[in-house]
């Protein structure tokens, strides 16, 4: 059966939402919880499903992305199995940009068509959640539907970031709306008495889409629609058996930088609604690297990935990402702190002592609060981030501040006794 599956990874449009942390790489290279990039999220699901045949589509093409699939995914060559890169290229036809989600598949569409598969999986790639999509598919083939979209009851709130939509008793889509900003009342479904007891009557498309074959290339070839949210989507439900696969475990857009800092420090709670621990665990590259380091730190609630040296003072509720080395006396709360992509020689580290400039990593004596610090980044000694005033929203040159989360970009350099 899963042999009848292929599926397609949305791997981001021009990332702005995610920005500056896409600034220098694709969406799907963003690396989260400290060790992993997001497109291992889609991509694990589909493995643990049974999926193993996949694309994900990309606007541009980084290089950290690409290394990270060819190290990460290696197949038999015995199997089919593949995860292949697609980035929105230049054809004859078409300009650069993928100008929507459908259009992306669309561009797609002839290196698909080579496959033998019955079904198209479309997932988004900034997601967090664990699924079996093979639950799907069957309820999918039971229903004889021709699309299947997941869904999800989400509150009023929620709505407005949301394509809507209403079900009849066989579960069959009769209504979408996307994104409604007002006067929705009238889209509240029956859910669950729980779901209800959350406030969350309003059923949402997650998203994630499966396509009968034929279905999807007729479709796409038959108009040029950028959107499957804002037209494939709702034109479909007038002319198609659309089915809803009705979903009520944990499921989080990561897709900006509120919601991809609330999801990464969410992974530090006691019991996280996102189980890192699971047997259905996330893949990611197998990296050589040393076990980590602590001295004279009191840790709570926090997760550290490989490599790390940390002589901080206290670390509470954050991440502390690969290779990440954290100075004396520095205290650390609520961020997540990606890491490096290598480490200084002792050569390099006396030189920057020799002339006063911060090493790689975050120094001595710092507070640093609600931040995100992307990788290889060199904070000083006495820098304060976040910690006594809060910084309105904007673009600072070395860092961003939105919704009181400041973002130190990548390699940026912060020099000692810095105030933010
Ligand atoms: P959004 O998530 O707002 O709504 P969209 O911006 O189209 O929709 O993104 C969907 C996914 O595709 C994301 O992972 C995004 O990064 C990716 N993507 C966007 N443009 C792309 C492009 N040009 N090339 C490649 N990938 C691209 C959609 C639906 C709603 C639904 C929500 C659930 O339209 O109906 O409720 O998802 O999150
Ligand atoms: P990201 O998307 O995380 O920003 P990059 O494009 O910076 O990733 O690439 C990260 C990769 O580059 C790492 O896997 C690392 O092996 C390599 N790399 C980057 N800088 C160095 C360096 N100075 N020395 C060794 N390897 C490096």
């Amino acid at each position: 059966m899963t042999s009848k599956v292929i599926a397609i990874v949305l791997g981001g449009g021009q990332g702005s939402r995610l920005s500056p942390l896409t600034a220098t790489r694709s969406k799907p290279a963003v690396p989260i919880a400290g060790k992993y990039r997001l497109v291992d999220i889609p991509i694990s699901n589909c493995l643990h499903s049974g999926i193993e045949r996949m694309y994900v589509l990309t606007q541009f093409n980084s290089a950290s992305l690409n290394k990270h699939i060819k190290n990460t995914y290696h197949f038999s060559s015995f199997s089919e199995a593949f995860v292949d890169i697609l980035a929105a290229e230049q054809t004859p036809t078409s300009g650069a940009w993928f100008q929507g989600t459908a259009d992306a598949v669309r561009q797609s569409l002839h290196h698909l068509a080579v496959h033998e598969f019955d079904y198209v999986l479309i997932l988004s790639g900034d997601q967090l959640y664990q699924m079996d999509f093979m639950d799907m598919v069957n309820q999918h083939i039971e229903k004889d539907a021709e699309i299947s979209i997941a869904t999800i009851p989400v509150h009023a709130n929620d709505v407005p970031g949301f394509g809507i939509l209403k079900t009849d008793a066989d579960s069959m889509i009769t209504a979408f709306i996307e994104k409604p900003k007002k006067d929705f009342e009238s889209w509240a479904s029956d859910v669950s008495e729980e779901m209800a007891g959350q406030g969350r009557v309003y059923l949402a498309s997650m998203g994630i889409y499966i396509f009968n074959r034929k279905l999807l290339f007729e479709m796409l070839q038959s108009n040029d629609h950028p959107d499957f949210g804002k037209e494939i989507i709702p034109q479909a439900i007038h002319d198609h058996r659309v089915a809803s696969y009705q979903y009520e475990g944990y499921w989080t857009d990561i897709g900006t930088i509120p919601s991809f800092f609330d999801a990464n420090l969410g992974l530090t709670d006691d019991i996280p609604q996102f189980n890192l621990f699971d047997k259905h665990h996330i893949f990611t590259r197998a990296r050589m690297l040393p076990p980590s380091k602590l001295s004279g730190t009191l840790m709570e609630k926090t997760i550290v990935a490989d490599g790390c040296i940390i002589n901080a003072k206290h670390i509470k509720r954050s991440i502390i990402g690969i290779r990440s080395r954290i100075g004396f006396e520095t205290t650390i709360e609520n961020c997540y702190v990606m890491g490096s992509d290598n480490y200084q020689t002792l050569e390099q580290i006396n030189e920057s002592k020799a002339k006063g400039t911060p090493l790689m990593g975050i120094g001595d004596r710092c507070c640093i609060k609600n931040a995100i610090i992307d990788k290889n980044t060199y904070i000083g000694d006495d820098v304060t981030i976040n910690c006594n005033k809060d910084k309105a929203d904007g673009d600072y040159g070395d860092y961003t501040v939105q919704d009181g989360i400041v973002v130190i970009k990548k390699m940026a350099v912060i020099p000692n006794g810095t105030v933010i």
